[in-house]
């Protein structure tokens, strides 16, 4: 039995989430559209047989503008540092920008085993993503102290493309022989964390503009009997005039974020789900320290 940490790293939006998921084969962490969906490192875990690998997926690296942006550069930073192999996620229908290039050469710097992956190919084709691999062959050679990229993968996340040889390569740098989880463990997140997500992602994808990225959630309750569990959730949002675009028209936003955040819980845990949401005001929130530690984000 071989194990390890693997980090998923790259820039917002390129599918670092979407990765972890089908490297999985489970839903995991929220996809949404929008750049800066994931927030916090999120732990998602594949046992089989012969190995278990640890993948940590991490938020979207950018120059923080605000304390959450802070808090978000540091989880990145964070995960990257204590794990044996990392992934750097590019987005192969992006054109390949010098900040990508030097992003990879100071996380080769770190000397870890690391993987290029170019996702999106079903988007992209082939004319976008030739032009990448061949402005990433001269990381491929060690240079200045620095160590190389191992291999370049291409991939998709929708129509699978290989995904299992990223899984393979990945297989072959597991060198721990600890089972870190117990069978069955599909993430080290709790459920009151993940049902959060889940009224984050579906509030990402139903609001528009500036709305969303200045939402995050608190659970207040969580209960759970055998056949159901009972949530109660504030979605907080940083202008009086978000919370009544989150309200919407007669209770109309709220009614269909609840509903459809509903569904995502009941498919994830397997219970009946009974939810009921609050919008609060919290002026401000990704700036204020205590705000921000009242809705998870500290450390
Ligand atoms: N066409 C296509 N779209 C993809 C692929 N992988 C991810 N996406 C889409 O890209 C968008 C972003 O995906 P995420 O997985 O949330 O990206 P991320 O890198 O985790 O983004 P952040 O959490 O914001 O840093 C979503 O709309 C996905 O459905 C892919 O292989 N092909
Ligand atoms: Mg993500």
């Amino acid at each position: 039995m071989k194990s390890g940490f693997i980090a998923l790293i790259g820039q917002p939006n390129v599918g670092k989430s979407s990765l972890m998921n089908r490297l999985i084969g489970e839903k995991i962490s929220i996809v949404t559209p929008k750049p800066q969906t994931t927030r916090d490192a999120v732990r998602g875990i594949l046992t089989t047989d012969s190995y278990q690998m640890i993948f940590v997926d991490t938020p979207g690296v950018l120059v923080p503008k605000t304390e959450l942006g802070k808090y978000m550069s540091r989880e990145a930073d964070a995960a990257a540092r204590d794990v044996d192999v990392l992934v750097i996620v590019l987005d192969g229908t992006r054109r390949f920008s010098q900040r990508d290039y030097e992003f990879i050469e100071k996380k080769l710097a770190l000397r870890l085993p690391t993987y290029v992956v170019v996702n999106k190919t079903d988007e992209a084709g082939f004319e976008k993503v030739y032009p990448i691999l061949s402005k990433l062959s001269p990381l491929m050679e060690e240079s200045g102290g620095r160590g190389r990229i191992k291999e370049i993968i291409p991939t998709s996340c929708v129509d699978g493309t290989n995904i299992d040889v990223l899984r393979g390569y990945l297989e072959s740098e597991l060198t721990d022989e600890v089972m870190y989880y117990p069978d069955g463990y599909l993430t080290d997140r709790s459920e009151r964390f993940v049902v959060g997500e889940i009224v984050r992602e579906k509030a990402l994808l139903l609001l528009q503009d500036e709305v969303p990225h200045g939402i995050g959630i608190v659970i207040n309750t969580f209960e759970e009997k055998k056949e159901s569990v009972y949530v109660e959730a504030d979605i907080v949002c940083e202008k009086a005039g978000h919370k009544r675009i989150v309200i919407g028209d007669g209770g109309s936003m709220i009614k269909r974020i609840g509903e459809s955040a509903r569904r995502g819980m009941e498919e994830r845990l397997g219970k009946r789900v009974y939810l009921k949401l609050f919008v609060k005001v919290r002026e401000g929130w990704r700036n204020k320290k205590n705000y921000l530690r009242d809705l998870g984000y500290e450390g």
